[in-house]
């Protein structure tokens, strides 16, 4: 199982370098990965396992992450009706997206960063993604809330990109253009 000790820190060049395209039918190797990352997950969010082997809640985790180049990532949350949205993103892409954008009030986390970054971090409020899955079959899904601003997040981390980079350096809290705030839980 996937544990803090084996998700790579910032600084790491893995996490700045593009990841590659993954080819179907997944070798066995990348469906463990891509397991793996799901269980992770899984396991950070119940609270008992979380405690037991000190892993940090995630609702997203990419695979450069842990230290892997594959254009893969996990996501294992709720969306805004309650709907539980868990899957393994293959060759993720945004295929449109609002003009309108959104972001956490209390900024973004990350697995990779053991500090706390302040600022608004603009997301697209609603996209278009289109992906595949672990057995090849292609998805495309509408998001809107928590799950578009955390496959972003994910999508960014394939890209060599942190959250941190679309933080306004001269003023983190600035008012974000054409914008609302998003309120959780
Ligand atoms: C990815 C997220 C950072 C912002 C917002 C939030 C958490 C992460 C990073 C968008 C994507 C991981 C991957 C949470 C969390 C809310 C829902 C359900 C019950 C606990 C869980 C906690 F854990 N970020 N952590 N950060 N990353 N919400 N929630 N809750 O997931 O670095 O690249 O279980
Ligand atoms: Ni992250």
């Amino acid at each position: 199982m996937i544990l803090m000790e084996d998700i790579i820190r910032e600084g790491h060049p893995t996490l700045r370098t593009r990841a590659e395209e993954v080819k179907f039918p997944l070798t066995d190797e990348d469906r463990k990965l891509a397991n793996d990352m799901l269980e992770y997950l899984i396991n950070s969010q119940n609270p008992e396992t979380a405690e037991k082997y000190g892993l940090r809640p995630g609702i997203g985790l990419a695979a450069n992450q842990v230290n892997s180049l594959k254009r893969m990532f996990a996501l294992h949350l709720e969306d805004d009706n309650g709907e539980l949205l868990s899957f393994v993103a293959v060759n993720p892409k945004i295929v449109s997206h609002s003009v309108e954008k959104t972001y956490l009030p209390s900024g973004e986390g990350c697995l990779s960063v053991d500090r706390q970054v302040p600022g608004y971090v603009p997301r697209y409020a609603r996209i278009t993604a289109k992906f595949f899955t672990i057995d090849g079959e292609e998805k495309k899904l509408r998001l809107k809330g928590l799950p578009a601003i955390a496959f972003q997040h994910e999508l960014d981390h394939l890209n060599g990109v942190m959250f941190y980079d679309h933080i306004n350096q001269d003023n983190p809290f600035a008012e974000v253009p054409d914008s609302f705030p998003l309120n959780g839980e």
